[in-house]
């Protein structure tokens, strides 16, 4: 009795304190860039983790809208290519010597992006030169897939700065419109479940199904809560936007 009440009393306290009651990407194990050379992290020019991304070609990254937005700015507020810095090929980003850090030389924003909430939350970034390293093509959802990121690996932690990677079950429109009321079916997937999800700066990264690019992190209420599956930016509805 005292056990059940206990535990009623720490999951009120993780609610009311917007604490993920799991565990640490949340959930995740670490990974190696030499296992999946595509997977990117967009920085700025000093080094501040913004974002992942994925190499879609040689010179083409694929991430977020939000991205590559700049915060509390009225009117254009599309982030200048000239701030922003690719790195591949680096696991642990402390690591400055590993792998290559490329400058951005053109931003494509989607010209419908607003904000994550309302969807289009899709962005290409094109490097000032290409890269030696293996691309990934888009494909389709499915049941399952792999999210990768140096974010945070709980909702209060800082970033991880080790690449990191998760499974995550891949919900059903209907499931995801039940659970998040913005969600747009078709233009959005939403995944995770209880302990496992993408959190704080794993925004603009991969989604891997069956070896493909199914998906960006795009938002979520906090991180790998209990009912709340993180939402991403569905790829294949943007086929013919994005030329992929
Ligand atoms: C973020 O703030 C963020 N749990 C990204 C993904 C999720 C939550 C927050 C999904 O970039």
């Amino acid at each position: 009795m005292r056990g059940k009440r206990f535990a009623v009393l720490a999951t009120l306290i993780a609610l009311v304190s917007g604490a993920s009651s799991a565990d640490a990407i949340v959930g995740g194990t670490p990974a190696r860039v030499s296992d999946t050379p595509w997977v990117v992290a967009i920085t700025t020019t000093d080094g501040q983790l913004i974002c992942g991304g994925a190499l879609v070609a040689p010179d083409k990254v694929m991430t977020a809208a939000h991205c590559a937005t700049l915060k509390g700015v009225i009117g254009n507020n599309q982030r200048p290519a000239a701030q922003l810095h690719v790195v591949a090929g680096r696991t642990d980003l402390r690591a400055h010597g590993d792998g290559i850090e490329v400058q951005v030389a053109d931003v494509w924003r989607h010209p419908e992006y607003r904000e994550v909430t309302k969807g289009d939350d899709v962005a290409v970034l094109t490097l000032a030169r290409a890269l030696p390293y293996r691309t990934i093509s888009l494909g389709e959802a499915g049941d399952e897939g792999t999210v990768l990121g140096w974010g945070r690996t709980a909702e209060n932690t800082p970033p991880s700065m080790t690449l990191r990677k998760v499974t995550v079950p891949i919900l059903s429109d209907q499931e995801c419109m039940i659970k998040e009321p913005d969600y747009r079916p078709g233009a959005m997937l939403c995944a995770g479940r209880g302990n496992r999800d993408a959190c704080t700066g794993d925004s603009g990264g991969p989604l891997v199904v069956r070896g493909r690019l199914a998906g960006v992190v795009s938002y979520g209420r906090g991180c790998a809560r209990p009912d709340e599956p993180g939402v991403y930016t569905r790829l294949a509805h943007y086929r013919s936007v994005l030329g992929f």
